[in-house]
């Protein structure tokens, strides 16, 4: 497996189906984990799949997707959407692609989750699809890097 994707998750998504889950399913961040790489097998795609509550954290983890010459990166930012600068200059950094993904639909929320900093160095945004949104996500940046299914 030469080409390896990042998957990147924001604050408080390690609580992902335990807390809220009218709005956000009873998923857990494992299960999301395990569908992320099954997906990525089918395309043979290697897969970092990390999640911090910590926006230093998530700034250095983008910065070693660039040094390691990842092939794409995905990344749900959580509540860092909205104010990370910080975040949108490393991804701004990467020339692979990077696809931004919300559980929810961000736009059918309060006003205030639906700014993305992030959105202005993602190539796409997947918002509304559930946790099926990674899947999708992963689908989408196979095409783009020209990964093929197996
Ligand atoms: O819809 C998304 O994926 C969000 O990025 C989730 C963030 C929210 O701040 C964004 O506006 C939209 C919140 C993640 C919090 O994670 C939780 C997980 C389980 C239960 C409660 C919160």
């Amino acid at each position: 497996m030469d080409q390896k994707i990042f998957v990147l998750n924001g604050p408080n998504l390690n609580l992902l189906g335990t807390r809220e889950p009218e709005k956000y399913g009873t998923t857990t961040l494992a299960d999301v984990e395990k569908l992320c790489r099954t997906t990525c097998a089918r395309f043979g795609l290697g897969l970092e799949f990390r999640q911090s509550n910590l926006e230093g954290q998530l700034v250095d983890w983008i910065q070693e997707a660039l040094t390691s010459k990842a092939a794409g990166l995905i990344i749900n930012p959580a509540g860092y959407t909205t104010t990370s600068i910080a975040i949108l200059d490393a991804l701004l950094m990467l020339k692979v692609p990077v696809i931004e993904v919300h559980i929810t639909n961000i736009h059918a929320r309060e006003s205030f989750r639906q700014h993305s900093y992030v959105s202005k160095a993602a190539r796409a945004v997947m918002a509304g699809f559930g946790v099926d949104g990674y899947a999708l996500a992963i689908t989408g940046i196979a095409g783009m890097i020209g990964a093929t299914e197996r």
